[in-house]
């Protein structure tokens, strides 16, 4: 059996993460590709308990650390239960979010130590890295303006905006940092040119 890949997306509120993870998956399908979709954190029963209470606004105060363990401890039990198992049947796995979120809102967002991370990575994932990350990119104030009616805002979404800049600016980092896997998408433009640039970036995989 041949080993799918593995896409992710990423970027700061309503940047269209979830808007084109269906896009992707009916592309992708096209090609007869089957395609696991999936997010994070979530992406298994005790994952998305994890989420809830990750995202749960009327909280006691969350410290940063308890945030980072929570994050890789659903992570863990993601990659176990849907990510290694969907990959080894030859599915592609989509997930909303992965581990670059984690560098860009707890290093950048909360200012965390890089090597921690890093050392969680390594810790929880092994060798597992995305085959290609789509970063949805455009100015907070766009994204944010796009969520601002949402009935519920949840605990991230109650953050200042110049903790999302700094999360922004954590995402660019990494895909400096990771120029083959990260590929910047411009999201500050109508869904249809954003699909456009998706699909021309997917050939990567596909060729
Ligand atoms: N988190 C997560 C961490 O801190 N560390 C981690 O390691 C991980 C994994 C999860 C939170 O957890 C944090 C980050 C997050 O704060 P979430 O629900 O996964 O939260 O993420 P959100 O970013 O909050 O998801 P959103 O639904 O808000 O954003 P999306 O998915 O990017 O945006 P989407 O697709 O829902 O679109 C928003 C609106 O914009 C419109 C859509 O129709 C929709 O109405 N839209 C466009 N409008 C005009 N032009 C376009 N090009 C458009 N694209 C979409």
């Amino acid at each position: 059996m041949i080993r799918g890949k593995f896409i992710t997306l990423e970027g700061v509120e309503g940047v269209g993460k979830t808007t084109n993870l269906a896009f992707i998956k009916e592309h992708l399908e096209k090609y007869g590709i089957p395609v696991v979709v999936t997010r994070e954190p979530g992406g298994t029963l005790l994952a998305e308990k994890i989420r809830h209470l990750l995202l749960d606004a009327n909280s006691e105060t969350v410290t940063e650390q308890a945030e980072l363990l929570m994050m890789f401890a659903a992570r863990a039990q993601h990659i176990k239960h849907v990510i290694e198992p969907a990959l080894a049947q030859g599915n592609w796995v989509l997930s909303d979010r992965f581990t670059d979120a984690t560098y860009a809102y707890q290093g950048g967002g909360r200012n965390m130590k890089v090597s921690t991370i890093e050392w969680l990575e390594h810790f929880v994932q092994g060798h597992l890295r995305p085959d290609l990350t789509l970063l949805l990119d455009a100015p907070v104030e766009i994204g944010m303006a796009r969520v601002r009616n949402r009935a519920v805002i949840d605990r991230f979404e109650a953050e200042k905006v110049s903790f999302f800049e700094r999360a922004r600016r954590g995402y660019l980092l990494q895909m400096e940092l990771h120029p083959h896997r990260i590929k910047l998408i411009k999201a500050n433009q109508p869904l249809v040119e954003v699909q456009r640039a998706i699909t021309e970036t997917l050939r990567i995989l596909l060729r």
